[in-house]
């Protein structure tokens, strides 16, 4: 079976080598020329642990990357659908014209899976009459699947091979076939169903996590009026076996749990009352944060917020992304504090995205007099030591010491 990849982004490169390393033939395509040429060179666009050694064996079994869209047996469609702040809804253009590419080459009875997560209805709204427009007939000529992704940045590949997955087909058969090709190197269960029901699957998992984190978050604020720790609180709450919370932190970012719920708002308006309230807690987080900053300044006499340092841009720990991320929502909102230059570091950022960042962690440390933990990187798990003296507003919860302000 000769599979075609499209996108060779952060979904869709691993995928690629997780077929191409377990002997599927693969053909990665791309229409950025440079991020092509840079793989067919031999050099990864990113790193995940474990990817390199998948990359060599990839390379090995003879995967290709390419601008071209090739004929093949299947297509797995892994583009980006871009979030539009105004109306809080996806943008399916991409991965509309990559089916319309793919639908240039095709060859009759292949099957089109799409991966990129889309908003409920997507297939039936977009993806079916893009290929009824094209001449085909969905069903017969093309088959269609929707595999929505479930990993999570960070540990990709890990979880490329041990998370459940889910197979939504409009035919059982192709489904099969799909579920198949997908245990060449998925470990886990693969269930099977129809398109619509995988689509909101896909949506409801992160919805439960963005309502299980607003939680946390207003527990933090419940313990925060009378001086509780909430961290011991859910700790010990999650001992008992039904129980188990996630952790409060400065806002929710991402481009999949901060995004996916507003599509259920969007479409059930009436009928949405938890699902809105968590959306609404959690993206009030990063002022909530800035509150907090202003008290411990006044608390601690420091009044200029230039000597304020927030430690992470990221949306969350070990990662580069900075899509919807709580610093950035908050900076945002600051406005013209920003003018006063609160001040920014992220080692995991190598360029300067904000004002005032720093890109040297040790000048960063050496012009604040409060540091913030934005994010808890492991950078600064490992170099806690050199902000010892600073004040420290710790909101992930990873700096350990009795004199450290938390959320
Ligand atoms: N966060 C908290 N407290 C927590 C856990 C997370 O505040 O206890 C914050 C993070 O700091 C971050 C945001 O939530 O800002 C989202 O991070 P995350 O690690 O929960 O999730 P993502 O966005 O990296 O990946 C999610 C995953 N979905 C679920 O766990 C249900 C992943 O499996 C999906 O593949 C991914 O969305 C996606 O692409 O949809």
């Amino acid at each position: 079976m000769k599979v075609n990849v499209i996108g060779l982004g952060y979904i869709g490169l691993p995928t690629a080598l997780m077929f191409a390393s377990s002997g599927v033939e693969v053909v990665g395509t791309d229409y950025d020329e440079k991020l092509v040429g840079t793989l067919a060179s031999g050099v990864l666009t990113f790193e995940e642990e474990g990817m390199k050694e998948l990359f060599e064996m990839s390379r090995k079994n003879g995967i290709k990357f390419t601008t071209e869209y090739q004929k093949a047996d299947v297509y797995i469609v892994a583009v980006p659908t871009p979030y539009i702040k105004e109306s809080k809804k996806i943008d399916p253009c991409f991965v509309v014209s990559a089916v319309e590419s793919v639908l240039k080459v095709l060859p009759k009875g292949a099957v089109l899976v799409v991966e990129s997560t889309v908003s409920p209805g997507t297939m039936d709204k977009f993806v079916r009459p893009a290929v009824e427009k094209a001449g085909f007939n969905p069903g017969k000529d093309v088959h269609l699947v929707h595999a929505p992704e479930r990993i999570l940045p960070g540990s990709m590949i890990r979880e490329l091979r041990k998370n459940s997955r889910t197979i939504g087909a409009d035919d059982r058969d192709i489904g099969e076939k799909i579920k198949k090709l997908y245990q060449s190197f998925c470990e886990a269960e693969i269930v099977l169903t129809d398109i619509r029901t995988a689509e909101m699957t896909k949506v409801v998992e992160n919805t439960y996590r963005d309502i299980n984190i607003a939680f946390a978050n207003e527990l933090a604020k419940i313990c925060r009026r009378d001086d509780l720790d909430v961290y011991e609180i859910i700790n010990i709450a999650n001992r008992h076996p039904r129980v188990n919370i996630l952790q409060p932190g400065p806002g929710v970012g991402g481009h999949c749990i901060s995004v996916d719920p507003w599509f259920l708002v969007g479409d059930y308006p009436d009928l949405v009352n938890i699902i809105l309230a968590a959306r609404n807690i959690n993206d009030g987080m990063p002022n909530f944060v800035l509150k907090r900053i202003h008290e411990i300044m006044e608390e601690n006499g420091i009044k200029d917020i230039s000597r304020i340092g927030l430690y992470g841009i990221t949306y969350k720990e070990d990662v580069n992304d900075v899509r919807e991320s709580p610093t950035l929502q908050m900076l945002e909102s600051m406005g013209d504090h920003l003018a006063f230059g609160i001040k920014c570091f992220d080692p995991m950022i190598d360029e300067k995205i904000v004002e005032n960042q720093y890109l040297d962690f040790d000048e960063f440390v050496d012009d604040v007099d409060m540091v913030v933990v934005m994010v808890g990187h492991s950078h600064i798990k490992a170099n806690a030591g050199k902000i010892k003296g600073k004040v420290i507003f710790d909101t992930r919860n990873v700096i350990e010491g009795e004199k450290i302000y938390r959320l």
